[in-house]
């Protein structure tokens, strides 16, 4: 007889299992948990009898794997709401850039604001994205661009998970611009990079992926496969973002160093996408930059289907392109601004996101083995989860089979 802690009844079920029909719906079904993991799912009339456990029937509410941003940067000092301003007269986010303004003007913030108070402006963005059903989410560094403050971000990132009991993803992201130190040699940058900032933020153990902006404001395809070089001989799996504002061979890049995940992608050739399709590579959509920056090329998400490359959705949460703390909200955005389905929305912050975090052994679908990230709402059908914009159905979110949120 199996013996469970938790035991999940009458619910509906959409396990986001790829090959399982659409949102792989198991209805009137029932999930158990043991050791934080999912043991049993599948419909209640087939549950075998068992030892007493704690059961919570959910009255016919659906449960879905609970959300996963897989791309943020959660951690910054101060915002960029005047330069939000400034854009909305006309002048363009790398007119901006070039003034030393944008990404530098967060950089000079962050370096100046202490870890607590770091921790305390992340941590009200985690809770706005945990109270929608997110329990896992990638912070990126970037905004330090020097050893110690790269260093200081991570370790607030890390810093995060504790206190939230949210999962939290790191990726060094050194190379988002040149700091002013290093203005007109970025080579150097690179290098220092390369010999001292990624080697000590990965010997404290704060990086779990290398990130890297390839574009003609930040770094060249030839810098960044430097960096990508040293993050393989340290075993660590890469991803970029690539082709946001032009195609600056972004997506072949990746590909060729079997990135995780490309992200952006906007301008990205079909040979860009045939090369993220072989070498297995998620393409990452965010709508929210999309939407602030008023760009109108649009992704190939065409190519992408017709190539079979998973498609994962992020907030890209930050002060400059995409000041989005709701990833229903970008869910919702890919429907209206890229076309996808709430289907493809859905597996895009579950299934996908893991996979774009290389986690998809351990989370992303209601499967046995994995582990109980688990989302219950008040909703009618799954699609609704794309649907409404501003409402928030959440009753209740498990990670590891632990309650972290009930509303
Ligand atoms: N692409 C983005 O959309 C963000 N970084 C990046 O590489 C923008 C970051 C910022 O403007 O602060
Ligand atoms: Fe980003």
């Amino acid at each position: 007889m199996p013996a469970w802690d938790l035991l999940l009844t009458n619910a509906h079920i959409a396990t986001m299992q790829g090959n399982h029909g659409a949102y792989g719906v198991i209805e009137n079904g029932a999930l158990g948990v043991a050791d934080g993991k999912i043991t049993w799912v599948g419909p209640e009339s087939e549950l075998p009898s068992r030892d007493d456990c704690k059961t919570l029937s959910l009255n016919g509410r659906w449960v879905t794997p609970a959300l996963i941003d897989c791309h943020t940067h959660l951690v910054f000092g101060g915002n960029r709401a005047e330069e939000f301003e400034q854009r909305l007269t006309g002048i363009s986010y790398q007119e901006i850039a070039k003034g030393g303004g944008g990404i530098l003007s967060t950089v000079t913030a962050t370096r100046n604001t202490s870890p607590d108070e770091l921790i305390k402006s992340a941590a009200v963005r985690l809770q706005s994205l945990a109270r929608e059903g997110v329990a896992t989410v990638e912070i990126k560094s970037g905004y330090g661009l020097d050893v110690e403050n790269e260093l200081k971000m991570l370790r607030v990132a890390r810093s995060l998970s504790g206190s939230s009991g949210i999962s939290i993803r790191t990726s060094f992201l050194g190379a988002h611009a040149v700091p002013p130190e290093y203005e007109g040699n970025a080579d150097s940058y690179i290098e220092m990079l390369c010999k001292e900032a990624l080697p000590q933020a990965v010997g404290e153990g704060l990086v779990d992926a290398v990130d890297a902006y390839c574009e003609n404001i930040a770094f060249s395809t030839d810098q960044i496969a430097r960096l990508f070089e040293a993050a393989q001989s340290l075993n660590l799996p890469v991803k970029l973002h690539a082709d946001q504002l032009s195609d600056s061979g972004g997506a072949k890049l990746a590909a060729s160093f079997q990135a995780l995940s490309a992200d952006h992608l906007e301008y990205t050739s079909k040979e860009g996408v045939t090369a993220l399709a072989d070498a297995g590579s998620v393409a990452v959509l965010l709508p929210g930059a999309f939407l602030t920056l008023g760009e109108t090329h649009l992704p190939p998400v065409d190519i992408f289907r017709e190539k079979n490359v998973p498609i994962a959705i992020a907030t890209d949460c930050n002060p400059g392109t995409s000041p989005v703390c709701s990833l229903r909200a970008a869910m919702n955005l890919a429907t209206a601004l890229f076309r996808l389905t709430p289907e493809e929305c859905l597996a895009g912050v579950t299934r996908e996101a893991a996979r774009a975090l290389g986690l998809l052994h351990d989370r992303g679908t209601l499967e046995t083995g994995k582990r109980a990230d688990v989302a219950v709402w008040n909703i009618g059908h799954p699609r609704e989860l794309s649907y409404w914009l501003g409402l928030n159905e959440l009753a209740q979110l498990f990670v590891g089979g632990h309650e972290v949120l009930r509303r």
